[in-house]
């Protein structure tokens, strides 16, 4: 009987390197792949350019290619004791770095069943992750843009995503990584807030910035970002215009709206009741979800129903009597508010609505309850993570300082501290020189 070999890889970017792996893979016995997941890969790295299922595809139609296999799990222990291969073969770079934890596990795994682990000299000068900048630097398209957050929402835990105000605040959210352990940490996302769009121009969070002014704004992030954007709808406004905002949010590859149930002059939530704030009526607001549901072209948009009795004094059982309304009416997630410092009746809002609904998508913006941490969160049932506001937040107060410490010193010395270097700024964009 033929030998097997186990080869897992992820096979987005395909390259000369793992076309060479799997030759080697050829000369050991059949080759089954282990083709990770898209949970798989996005527990520890970014989501694949490419589907589970496109990646399957091109992966069942190379030479020397026996079989292909889900490999569920970042580590490849389950797949190696549930297949028990003869030889599990990868390249030499798992030797040190994030990965010499995996090839441990598996050196005992196969040790245990039997088997071998064959190394081969890893391809130099050639891997996924360059390959991966110079797809980045081409852009995406509206269509792979948009449809981006649900594959995340399926394949992750918890979702990250942060406010973006401009396109340099995106090119942050898009480039920057923190390697821990062997987990490459990620932002997922970024959100349109109108708090921040509208503290930007200099105008109150009431609904005084319109679309197509923000719609600018987003545009310049759109130019130089490919992640999802959930944007801030708030009321969605009266429901004959909301039907034309989904449609222009979904042409520019824009994968959520959230509107929350408000009505009349809107005020950020963050006041609670300290200001005056209606509430639609549930019925009001179904319609608003259906006709937006109704106005969207493709099967991918999101409309996400926001709730605000929380913030407006409410007892849970109204979000909750709300949130099921408004799943009924169409609503392809649930954004519960609060400013409630404790997070107790976020977490009990969770608790009670994931006993009655066990698929919608939760989405919380933890800016007063920002004492727990994204796993805290996730463990009660939260799908979507929000950072709302912290990149505007972030860059007043170094704008100030720089401003006070010119004025203090009547030159520009003193300041030099808390800028970034002339240099760094010139070659922070590609193509200024
Ligand atoms: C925003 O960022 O504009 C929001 C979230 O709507 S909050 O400011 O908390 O209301
Ligand atoms: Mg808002």
């Amino acid at each position: 009987m033929s030998k097997t070999v186990y080869l897992g890889m992820t096979a987005d970017i395909m390259h000369p390197g793992l076309i060479n792996i799997i030759k080697e893979a050829t000369k050991y016995g059949k080759v089954m792949i282990g083709l990770l997941t898209d949970s798989a890969i996005a527990s520890h790295k970014r989501l694949p350019h490419l589907t589970y299922e496109q990646r399957e595809e091109v992966v069942c139609n190379i030479r020397g290619v026996d079989q292909v296999v889900p490999q569920e799990d970042w580590s490849y222990v389950p797949n190696l004791l549930k297949y028990r291969p003869d030889y599990i073969i990868h390249g030499d770079d798992w030797v040190s770095g994030p990965l010499k934890q995996i090839r441990e596990d598996v050196y005992k795994t196969m040790k245990e069943i039997g088997g071998e682990v064959i190394e081969i000299p890893y391809t130099k000068g050639i891997n996924s992750s360059a390959l991966n900048n110079d797809i980045k630097a081409i852009g995406t398209t509206p269509d792979v843009r948009l449809k981006t957050l649900r594959r995340l929402i399926a394949a992750k835990p918890i979702v990250r995503i942060l406010e973006a105000h401009s396109g340099l605040s995106g090119l942050i959210i898009e480039n920057i990584e923190v390697q821990k352990g062997d987990r490459q940490m990620a932002f997922d996302g970024m959100w349109s807030s109108s708090l921040t769009d509208s503290t930007c121009k200099g105008k109150p969070d009431i609904e005084a910035v319109d679309l197509t002014t923000r719609l600018q704004d987003l545009n310049n992030i759109l130019e130089c970002t490919t992640k999802p954007i959930i944007f801030d709808g708030d009321t969605g406004g009266k429901v004959e215009h909301f039907v034309f905002t989904v449609r222009t949010l979904e042409r520019h590859g824009i994968s959520a709206v959230i509107i929350e149930d408000k009505v009349g002059l809107k005020k950020n939530s963050l006041f609670g009741t300290s200001v005056q704030q209606n509430q639609a009526s549930v019925e009001e607001f179904c319609a608003k979800l259906q006709a937006g549901k109704n106005a969207q072209v493709t099967k991918d948009f999101m409309i996400i129903a926001r709730i605000e009795s929380l913030i407006c004094g409410k007892p849970i059982e109204d979000a909750l009597e709300r949130a099921s309304a408004y799943v009924k009416a169409g609503a392809d997630g649930i954004m519960i508010h609060s400013k409630d410092k404790s997070g107790e009746d976020i977490r009990q809002f969770c608790k009670l609505f994931r006993t009655q609904d066990t698929v919608t998508p939760i989405i919380a913006v933890p800016t007063t309850y920002n004492q727990f941490t994204e796993s805290e969160l996730h463990s009660w049932g939260i799908n979507v993570v929000i950072y709302a506001n912290h990149m505007l937040r972030a860059s007043y107060p170094a704008m100030y300082k720089v401003a006070q410490l010119i004025l203090e010193n009547e030159r520009s010395l003193e300041a030099d501290p808390y800028c970034m270097p002339i240099k760094q700024i010139l070659e922070l964009i590609p193509g200024t020189k």
